[in-house]
């Protein structure tokens, strides 16, 4: 029988959108591309519908564009060795059902277990990435899995039709008009410089809107409702609301409805500039061939300021060096930057970003085209989990 065959992915959504965002890219091109039964088990399905709007809070147990969706509410539960998969993937190191690793033991052959990491930049993910991890009681054996930006990791998310998708649409100007206009961009709008903001709301939002509010060129800013709310609001004067715009100088804010997950690939490719976050978002502007501000999910005692800095090392040191990208994305995160003399003020941060924007635009296509030569995250995990299943097998004669 050809391995694998079914595949189960274990999410907890521990706030927002990123852990269902990356898990069920991930199902949907595990089934999709590769023709593997996959079941995902998911504890949050309001979260899930906010980026699929197929999804029905109320079942057990769904099919979503040929994945079984299923509601995972506690611990609990009795499980057998036809209800395993062959490959098992926890995803950010979540705790599956006691009753399910029980009866992986079962399994003849096993299960390939793996548990998938989050993406960072740092050099130790290398090291790291294909480790494997004996459970401390059962004859169980657990690999680590990580995405990363080098051919020693899993490399990054990305569906095969991706790349000739992003270019059919970004050729195709009417499709992009048509896409903006849908939005609610006006025709005079269409030729400013057009940026989508997808942040965490502590970002310094006011400061940047006051550069472009007061700056010479005409900036339009494309906001999913939801984002960043109280600061929206601020500048608008009124509601966050789906439609509610507002000019105040050089600057439009437009709130946009929160997109399905495939039709937000489709502003980060219509628009000059993204300012995205967390991980899924994050990748998804990589791909876009656009230039892009990260903003880093925080963590305790400012570790994401180093692993931004990593990021950066590679990403804006690269090619020569765009300082002026990694000043502004240093400043966006609220990281100091340890070589300015004196702080900089934020008119002339984004002046120097704008000034370099076409440098920037480069960077980010060449970037593209690196990340894809690392091969595709779930490919790499299908053939990593095959190779795991024969070493196996071959130990077992
Ligand atoms: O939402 P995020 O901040 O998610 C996460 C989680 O907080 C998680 O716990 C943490 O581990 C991780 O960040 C680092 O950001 P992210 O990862 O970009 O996920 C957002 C998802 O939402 C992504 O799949 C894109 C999608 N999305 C839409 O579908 N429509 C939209 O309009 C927008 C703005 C995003």
């Amino acid at each position: 029988m050809t391995f694998p065959q079914s595949l189960h992915l274990f999410c907890r959504v521990v706030d927002n959108y990123g852990d269902i965002g990356i898990c069920w890219r991930l199902a949907r091109q595990l089934q999709r591309e590769h023709a593997i039964d996959v079941t995902l088990f998911v504890d949050d399905l309001l979260s899930f519908r906010r980026i699929c709007p197929d999804v029905n809070i109320d079942s057990d147990r769904q099919e979503i564009s040929g994945v079984t969706v299923r509601h995972w509410r506690d611990q609990n539960g009795a499980f057998s060795a036809e209800d395993i998969a062959d490959i098992v993937i926890e995803f950010f190191a979540v705790d599956i059902p006691p009753g399910y690793i029980a009866a992986m033991v079962d399994c003849d052959p096993r299960p390939v277990w793996l548990n998938l990491e989050g993406l960072s930049a740092e050099e130790w993910v290398e090291g790291c990435h294909a480790l494997p991890s004996s459970h401390p009681r059962l004859p169980l054996t657990k690999h680590f899995f990580f995405p990363g930006f080098t051919s020693k990791t899993g490399g990054l998310l990305r569906e095969a039709a991706l790349e000739e998708e992003r270019r059919k649409f970004q050729s195709d100007r009417s499709a992009m008009t048509t896409f903006l206009a849908q939005l609610g961009v006006t025709p005079a709008e269409m030729s400013s410089l057009k940026v989508s903001l997808f942040c965490y709301p502590h970002a310094p939002i006011a400061k940047l809107f006051d550069a472009w509010q007061h700056g010479e060129t005409a900036v339009t800013c494309l906001v999913p409702e939801g984002v960043a709310t109280d600061a929206i609001r601020g500048f608008l004067g009124g509601e966050a609301k789906t439609g509610a715009a507002q000019t105040r100088g050089a600057l439009t804010v437009r709130v946009l409805p929160f997109f399905a997950q495939p039709d937000y690939d489709k502003l980060l490719w219509a628009c000059d500039l993204n300012f995205v976050r967390g991980e899924d978002s994050w990748v998804r502007a990589q791909w876009a061939g656009k230039p892009f501000i990260w903003h880093i999910y925080p963590q305790d005692e400012n570790l994401h300021h180093v692993k931004l800095r990593a990021f950066l090392q590679r990403y804006a040191k690269g090619a020569g060096g765009i300082a002026s990208l990694s000043t502004l994305s240093l400043h966006w995160n609220g990281a100091p930057d340890g070589n300015a003399e004196e702080p900089a003020s934020w008119a002339g941060i984004w002046s120097s970003f704008q000034s370099d924007m076409a440098e920037i635009t480069a960077r980010s296509v060449d970037w593209q085209q690196q990340m894809q030569e690392n091969g595709d995250l779930a490919a790499n995990l299908l053939k990593f989990a095959v190779a795991l299943r024969s070493d196996a097998a071959k130990k077992s004669v």
